[in-house]
């Protein structure tokens, strides 16, 4: 309650599901995506599940454009005064599942741009422009992937998989980077879930998603969400590191 959260990719699927969540947590909010008719709506939401008793700051932002982005943070930090709680959650897969020479090299370039290079440019604006590492508190929780540790490796993904592994090594080091501050970095990793994200990443090939889903029923964006909140509101003694929110009969991916 009363807290800063700022939520990128929160237009739409998980991060919006966490938005909706920490409104009825009466945390204040601070929404980053690329579209901002999709936020315009969101946050009349949000007003509505608040009874309007929270802050909402909106902005069009693309996590892949640092100076956009630490100009964006310092913006919402002129009013807001500092963030709490960062949720690095923008991020996407595209290209059917595909041999890795036979991507597009545009779409390696976006892959690993907004996952890895988002999730570093919005942790690294938060902790100096947002006053994370001057208070010495906060959370960070990157929603990564549980790709990112499948183990033998799913072929065809080789670009997103990756993209996933950085932001899991990402979240290790900064963690030990920061221990010794009262800041926590936390990786929710979901497995399948029904949003936007597979239309994108299928190429909008439903015949490939429903074969990619096969013989079970995929999370929604509120399971990880709920998830998500359960991670943020521990005492402050305890942090859950890492969680797997998975479909409970998703097979491995292999
Ligand atoms: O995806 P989707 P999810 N700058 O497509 C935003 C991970 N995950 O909610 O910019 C700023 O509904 C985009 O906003 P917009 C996945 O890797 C998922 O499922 O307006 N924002 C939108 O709000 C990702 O990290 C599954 O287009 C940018 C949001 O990102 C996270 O969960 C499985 C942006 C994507 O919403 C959320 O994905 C898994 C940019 N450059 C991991 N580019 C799954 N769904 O099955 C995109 O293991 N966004």
């Amino acid at each position: 309650k009363g807290q800063n959260v700022l939520i990128t990719g929160a237009s739409m699927g998980i991060g919006a599901a966490i938005a909706r969540r920490l409104a009825r947590e009466q945390a204040n909010l601070i929404l980053f995506a690329r579209s901002s008719d999709k936020l315009n709506v969101l946050t009349e939401e949000l007003r509505d599940i608040s009874s309007d008793s929270i802050t909402i700051y909106v902005s069009t932002v693309d996590v892949r454009e640092h100076s956009q982005l630490s100009q964006a943070v310092a913006n919402v930090v002129q009013e807001a005064g500092h963030i709490d709680i960062l949720i690095n959650n923008a991020g996407l897969a595209l290209g059917a599942p595909a041999p890795f020479p036979d991507l597009k090299i545009e779409d390696i370039i976006t892959m690993t741009s907004t996952n890895i290079n988002g999730m570093m440019f919005t942790t690294y604006a938060v902790l100096n422009e947002g006053k994370m590492k001057e208070r010495g508190k906060g959370t960070i929780l990157n929603v990564t992937s549980t790709t990112a540790l499948e183990v033998p490796p799913f072929p065809g993904e080789a670009v997103y998989h990756s993209s996933k592994a950085a932001q899991e090594a990402f979240t290790n080091v900064l963690r030990s980077e920061l221990v010794g501050t009262n800041i926590k970095v936390l990786a929710l990793r979901p497995g399948v879930v029904a949003t936007n994200f597979h239309e994108l990443r299928v190429g909008y090939d439903k015949a490939k998603y429903e074969s990619f889903i096969q013989g079970y029923e995929p999370l929604v964006a509120d399971d990880v969400a709920e998830a998500a909140v359960f991670m943020l509101c521990t005492k402050e003694r305890v942090s859950v590191k890492a969680l797997d929110v998975v479909p409970s009969a998703q097979r491995t991916l292999q």
